[in-house]
């Protein structure tokens, strides 16, 4: 909690007030109102699902979402709820179990992190968090999470474009891949001490799916820095791939020629390729890719090609086979 780049500020204008996150009641208690009657005709809050729907003990549970605020994806799915985004996480440096990780995580220590840029470029460089804020103000970006074990979540994360970083270090005309390597402290991270896997935990993008204008590099969510179990402090989000090429806790990125290792394709190289591009039409060798739980919701919904994303990247791969550059 005590960090060091607490105070940083960031562009209020840029991020969803406090009201639009807060669940109907909690917004209720906050605003002194006393029934969803008053709170709808109070602010014009629309609600997205029908009008006439009665409030049930499940919707009480989440966001509330409108056609005119920002809390909501590009295409109208709700925030999933604070609770949900930070305790049901995936980070095996803690823990398998998704639920131990919040507890797990608790004490990893954030102050003095330092990002070393480097490999093929012209200007290496190391960033401190401070610098990395101070230089590239963040901005609220809305994206789908889907992880490849079949859930998903729409997350306001907080962050800037990998782009404006990699610019800055100038990548020379022979740099064709990122590399991004992430903490190796088993110390502070018992999942490390497991033999089944090589840590750390890298990830790599081709240049151009790194210099997409999607790519983040993210630093915190809810309009807050990045709480330890979701990555901080700096972290990849990738939002067209599975979650799994979105890594936390960034150390490192280094401007490679070749296609870089990755940690999920070394340990195990017949389920996980390099790109990972969310693709409901392969299917993952043990199950089917084509839907997803959305964490919050009942039943599952369509997943989408790209993740929902393919007017915006579906270009970047014109040219490939689907099937065999899975
Ligand atoms: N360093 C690291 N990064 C990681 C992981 C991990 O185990 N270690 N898990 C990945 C997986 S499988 C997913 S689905 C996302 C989950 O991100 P979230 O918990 O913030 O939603 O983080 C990814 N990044
Ligand atoms: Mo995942």
């Amino acid at each position: 909690m005590n960090r060091q780049y607490k105070n940083i500020p960031i562009q209020s204008s840029e991020i969803t007030p406090e009201s639009l996150y807060l669940s109907r009641r909690e917004w209720l208690k906050k605003a002194g109102l006393v029934g969803a009657g008053a709170l709808l005709a109070a602010c014009g809050i629309a609600p997205t699902t029908s009008p006439t729907a009665s409030p049930t003990p499940e919707n009480d549970q989440t966001f509330t979402s409108t056609s005119t605020n920002k809390a909501s994806d590009e295409l109208g799915a709700q925030l999933t709820d604070f609770d949900a985004i930070t305790g049901f996480v995936n980070y095996y440096e803690f823990s398998t179990d998704k639920q131990a990780v919040a507890k797990l995580a608790e004490k990893f220590t954030i102050t003095l992190w330092q990002i070393e840029v480097g490999g093929m470029v012209h200007k290496p460089k190391t960033y401190g968090i401070e610098d990395l804020l101070r230089k590239f103000p963040r901005q609220e970006r809305i994206y789908r999470m889907r992880c490849v074990e079949g859930w998903s979540m729409v997350i306001p994360w907080l962050g800037f474009p990998l782009a404006s970083l990699l610019k800055e270090v100038e990548p020379m005309s022979s740099a064709r891949y990122v590399r991004f390597e992430t903490i190796l402290r088993p110390e502070e991270m018992p999942g490390q001490n497991s033999p089944f896997f090589d840590w750390p935990y890298v990830e790599g993008l081709r240049l151009d799916e790194a210099m997409h204008d999607l790519t983040i590099v993210c630093t915190g969510l809810y309009g807050k820095d990045l709480p330890a179990q979701n990555g901080a402090p700096v972290r990849l989000v990738v939002p067209w791939k599975y979650g799994f090429k979105s890594p936390k806790s960034l150390v490192k990125i280094d401007l490679v020629e070749q296609q870089p290792a990755t940690f999920w394709s070394v340990s195990a190289p017949h389920e996980y390729g390099f790109y990972s591009n969310v693709n409901p039409e392969k299917s993952h060798p043990r199950w089917s890719q084509a839907t997803e739980r959305r964490i919050g919701e009942t039943g599952r919904r369509p997943t989408l090609m790209f993740n929902g994303y393919a007017d915006q990247v579906a270009y970047l791969y014109k040219d490939m086979d689907l099937n065999i550059y899975y």
